[in-house]
Formats: structure tokens, sequence, C-alpha cells
């Protein structure tokens, strides 16, 4: 496919051709005037290595590494002995091991607050959101009738510990299964015990003379990234909107305009929304905006980036100024007083160019610090300590501003936070809430299916522009899509998180949206609430009408544009909860290999999801499109029809909107 190989291979160097982001570009622009270099000249100039590409070597031991060859897989092993089938499994079963470890981590300080808000050692944060807390224990089996809060959230703390710590049994969230999709783990053997004893499971038996059948690997990466989806993220999800609110739809502006030149622009980067929530308190105190004005600003703004942005957006309505590729870039205006970060998708060349534009760059966490960033640790127990110093030392940077200032004008407004219990709520209603609209609309066709489409930017890949032109595709098709993470932040840049979108959405799909208000896609938060899909799932089958397996539903998922292991662990989750999952970018795997029919057919064949790979827009979609219709046919609901392609007047009419 020659169009495919020329997203992946073309060097790059135009800006039209590394981003559709109107903002990113003019900053690209700049700092190439500013001899500034961001992670998409290093990506131009450094091709990726062939071999790890297509994780066709080993270094799990020192009597290699040792490189296959994807050109004749089987034609060599290992030193040891292994077989590439038993090398890319294991280097698979390495990458969700981590991925999944990133989200248990999140999730488990999450729990840690929660624990301390809990038992009344933390007084900083509170209990937001007391009727989540009381639903989630009763999703897991808690009594709640007649019960104090303390008590049932003495008994949902111990009980979501074992999501983590629990050597045998299963985890608290598998409650939360289709009987089916359980059953199916169960006699597979890949219910999740505990995330660490999985992940320590999953490490161990990857190293070097340990798990030799590439088969055996795959059902523990399974095990390990079930532990992530149900467990892990969902523990951070759940908590997160006990301690801070559930989301609910909320206006909010997103692209490079959101800083504010007058104003003393601070920007927070990463994932967990402890910080980014002190941050907001911070902001707020008068003392400190009197001391922003005393040095001459209008005020503080602000703005999120990547994940913990899409979850300050969805749950806040904070304004949100781009994703994984733009990090460096913002620093480029000139405008950014200062950048906190915690953890993940941090890119150490955020330190370089900070140092450049003269941002004071923060690491914040314990478990992240980047040399040449000034650390100022934050500690739950006294939050302010760390924001409020992060704020004075952006005012000092606003009033010593030395270097010109450029902000690209571009600003989108959409609407985001649709929560799984909102979903539940704008469909229903208030009375009545529940998924059975939902299902009724798939049954009868107006909707053909759902997609989540997920995942990150990545500098091989022209920024925004396989998820904008995939999605445009999907609605087109009448299918409802469901977004988180940095893929939210490219549809809402493209200004599809609207509800005027529906016009491009298929007349069916355009229906329900104009019925009910809503946007034909809909942005539920940062990573970690991929959750939120799985919950919605299993609402699905539990409604019913649909299958009784997440395997049975008209659904698939995307990550266009993944880069993280993390994406991996998301994918692997998704695939052992019932669901075809089609990746962009690249696959890290050689063709015409056991392992690879495993994950792209085999797994189906269990009962389970399975993988698919395509780097073109178009295909994907077509991919997925396949698949729902396949599903619908097999539930005995489908009606031929065309596939239809999105065409220029499709982009008049959005313009024109
Ligand atoms: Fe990172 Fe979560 Fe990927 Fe974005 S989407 S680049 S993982 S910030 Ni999570
Ligand atoms: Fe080579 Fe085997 Fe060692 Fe891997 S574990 S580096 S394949 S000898």
């Amino acid at each position: 496919m020659p169009e495919d190989k020329k997203i992946i291979e073309s060097k790059l160097l135009s800006v039209k051709d590394i981003t559709i982001c109107d903002a990113t570009a003019q900053m690209i622009t700049k700092a190439r005037r500013d001899g500034v270099e961001l992670c998409f000249d290093r990506a131009a100039s450094m091709k990726p290595c062939p071999i790890g590409a297509e994780s066709a070597c080993c270094k799990h031991c020192s009597m290699g590494p040792c490189r296959m060859n994807s050109k004749d897989p089987y034609g060599k092993v290992g030193v040891c002995g292994a077989t590439i089938d038993t090398i890319m499994a294991r280097n698979f079963g390495r990458m969700v091991a981590a991925g999944t470890s990133a989200h248990t981590d999140h999730g488990m300080a999450m729990l840690d607050l929660f624990r301390e808000v809990v038992n009344g050692r933390n007084t900083d944060y509170t209990i937001k959101d007391p009727q989540k807390l009381l639903d989630v224990a009763a999703s897991i089996d808690i009594p709640v009738e007649g019960r104090s809060l303390q008590d049932v959230a003495n008994d949902l703390y111990a009980e979501l510990e074992r999501t983590y710590t629990q050597v045998n049994g299963e985890i608290p969230f598998a409650k939360r299964v289709p009987p089916k999709t359980l059953e199916t783990w169960r006699k597979l053997g890949i219910v999740p015990r505990g995330a660490m004893r999985e992940i320590m499971e999953m490490m161990h038996r990857t190293a070097i003379g340990v798990d030799q059948h590439y088969e055996n690997i795959t059902k523990q990466a399974c095990r390990t990234a079930l532990a992530d989806g149900w467990g892990g993220s969902m523990v951070s999800t759940e908590i997160s909107d006990i301690l801070y609110g559930t989301p609910s739809p909320v206006v909010a502006d997103v692209y490079m305009d959101v800083l504010k030149e007058k104003q003393v622009n601070i920007i927070i980067h990463g994932h967990e929304p402890n910080l980014f929530e002190s941050m907001i308190a911070s902001v707020n105190s008068p003392t400190l905006i009197a001391a922003a004005k005393a040095a001459g600003a209008e005020g503080i703004n602000l703005v999120g980036m990547c994940c913990s942005g899409a979850e300050m957006m969805a749950r806040h309505g904070i304004p949100h100024a781009g994703n994984f590729t733009s990090t460096e870039a913002i620093l480029v205006t000139g405008a950014v007083d200062a950048m906190g970060v915690d953890i993940q998708c941090i890119k150490q060349g955020l330190a370089k160019v900070a140092e450049c534009y003269k941002t004071p760059l923060f690491t914040t966490n314990t478990r992240c610090h980047i040399e040449g960033a000034e650390h100022i640790e934050f500690d739950d127990h006294n939050p302010a300590a760390c924001t409020d110093e992060i704020v004075i030392r952006a005012i000092t940077r606003f009033k010593n501003r030395s270097l010109p200032i450029e902000i690209p004008r571009i600003v989108n407004t959409g609407v985001h936070g649709f929560s799984y219990e909102y979903i539940n709520y704008m469909l229903g209603g208030s009375f009545r809430g529940s998924y059975t609209p939902l299902n009724e609309n798939i049954i009868n066709g107006r909707i053909r299916g759902v997609a989540g489409v997920v995942g990150c930017t990545n500098p091989r890949v022209k920024q925004d522009y396989v998820h904008v032109e995939l999605v445009r595709e999907l609605i087109k098709n009448d299918v409802l899509v469901l977004l988180t993470g940095c893929a939210q932040i490219a549809l809402a840049k493209a200004s599809l998180c609207t509800p005027e979108a529906a016009c491009l959405a298929g007349p069916g799909l355009s229906e329900v949206c104009e019925t009910v208000g809503m946007p034909p896609v809909l942005g539920l938060g940062s990573c970690v609430d991929n959750s939120r899909i799985l919950t919605a799932a299993s609402e699905m089958v539990r409604t019913g009408g649909l299958g009784n397996s997440i395997a049975d539903l008209p659904v698939a998922g995307a990550a266009p544009e993944w880069m993280s292991e993390k994406a991996i662990a998301i994918g692997q989750y998704f695939v052992a909860s019932g669901v075809y999952t089609v990746f962009g970018v690249t696959f890290p795997l050689v063709d015409n290999t056991k392992f690879k029919k495993l994950l792209f057919e085999g797994l189906e064949q269990q009962g389970l999801g399975k993988w698919g790979y395509a780097s073109d827009p178009h295909e994907i979609a077509r991919l997925m499109i396949a698949h729902i219709d396949k599903k619908r046919k097999a539930l005995g609901i489908d009606k031929t029809r065309e596939r239809i392609l999105v065409d220029m007047a499709d982009r008049r009419t959005l313009d024109a909107a």
C-alpha cells in the first residue's frame, strides 16, 4: 500500500507534512527560526531501528543481544535457542507489563490518597461525590443500605486494595464483567489475581529460560493487561471521581490560544489529578492573584496538556493547550511562565526547549525527575507548598519576560465530560436513566455501532491527521465514537466535539445526536478513563439485545497514532475483553509468524477480541466498520448499507457550521 508507506516514511520535513494542528505548525516554523529542535526534527533525523520496530531482537541476557532476520523469521534462533515467536511474545509481554504498571501505579497513588482522606489524616482533599462512592461500593457487593458513608468508605478502601496486593482469587472489579466474558476468562485462566502479582509474574516468565511458549506467554499478557483495564485504571477513574467529582458535560476551549499574553500562564502536564486539583486551588488564592496583579498581570491562567489536561477538561472545563506532540511546541510561544509535570509522557526534550525560552520547568513527583528541570516535590499532605511555589515562580518569570511572545490565535470550543454515568442519564433521562435507548438505537440501526478511538500522537505520523480522518469516516457511517486521551484533543481541535458536528454524521447517528443534543463524538477523559468504555460496554451487554458477552457487541477500538507502552497494555486489555482493536503507526511484530497469527486471529477463536493493524485512516475505518457489520450480522440486526467516504463537501459543511 504505497499511501500507507508514505505516511510513515516521509521524512516529515515540510511543516504541512508534520501536523494538521495549525498552532503546532506555526510553532514549528518559529522554532526553526529560533534554531530550536523539537521532537519532529529528532524523528526526521533518526530513522526507527528496523529490527526493533519489528520486535525481532532480544536483549534479555548477555549471551545476546540476538537479532533475528524478519525476512526469514524461522531461519535462525537466539543463542539460548529462543524462536522468533518466543522473542516477540516476550517483548510484547514486557510492553504490556510496563504499560500496566504505569496505569496501576497511578491508580495506586489515587488509592493512597483515598485511604488518607478516609482515615482523616488528609484534610486537604475531601469526598466530593458521595453518591459515586456508594455506587462503586454497591457494584462490588459491599453493603450500603443504612450504613454510614465512613463505614462504606473503609470497606471500599480495603476491597480496592486487593486490586493490587491480592495473591490469589479474582480482582474486585471482576464482579462487573459480563458473566459470559468472565466465564471465558476463567476457562482460559486469565482472570487477574492482583496487579502486583500479574506484573511480577509477567516479568519473571519473560526472563531468559522461563516461559518459552508464545501461547502461554500470551495468556499471562492477557491476565496482566486485564489487571490494568479492570484493575488499576478502573480504580484510578473511580477513586478520582469519588474525590474530585464525576464528570458531566462541560464546555471547554482547546488549542494554543488558551494562553493569555497579559496573564501569568501556567501549564500542568502529566497524568495524576491531585497535582492539578491543588493547582486549581493555588491559582484561585486571593494572595497569589494579588501578587500576579502587582507584577503587572491581569490574572493567573491555568491550562492543561496531555492526559491530566484531558481529565481536568472533562471534569472542570479547564482549557487544554494540546496533546503529546505539542508539549515542546507550546513552549516556543514564549508565553508559558511555568510548566509543572508529574508522571508519564513527559519528554526529556522539554528541559532543553524550556531553557531556550526561559520557562521554568518543574518536576513534582518522586517517581519522575528530569536532569535540567527543578524538582519541587508534591506531597498530598501539604499540596499547596508545591503548587503555590510554582505559581510564585511563574509570577517572577512573568515579571522578567524578555523574549518576544507569539501565541497562535486559534481556539476551538467543544463539549467534554461524558462519563459512563452521564451517558446513562443523557440517553435515558433522569427518571429512567439507562442504556436501553443506546441499545435500541443500535438494534434499529440508527447507530451502526460504537468505536473507541484513543491514544497518543506520534511524531512518526502527521499529528492529528489519522485521528481526525478516521473519526470523520466512522461518524459518517453512523458509528458513535468515544474518545479519550490525546485522541480526544485531536478531535476537539478539529471541532468535532460539538453538537453541531452532528451534521457530519450519517443520517441515523445525526438524528440521534440532534434528538439528544449531543456531539457524534464523546470525550470521556484521560487514558485511565478508557475504563469508562469497559464499564459502558458491560452495561450494553447487561441491558440486553446485543448478545451475551463484550465480544458479541458491534464495537471496535483504535489507537491510530499510538506511541506508548501504555497503549499496548490498553489494546491488549480491550482485546482480552472481547474488542477488535486496530493500531496505526506500526505494529511491533514480524509478518507471517505464529505469534502474530495468534494476536490477529487466534484470540478471537478463543472467545476474546483480536488485534488489527493499518496505518492509513481509511483502511482503519474499513476494518472497524467491517467488524461492526460482522457482529451485527451475527446478532441478526444487519441491514445492507454502503460504506460512505468523507468528501470535500463534508469538510465545507463543518466549516460553515
Ligand atoms: Fe501519553 Fe496520556 Fe498517549 Fe497522550 S494518550 S501520549 S499515553 S498522554 Ni494517554
Ligand atoms: Fe539471545 Fe536467548 Fe539471551 Fe535473548 S535470552 S539475548 S534470545 S540468548
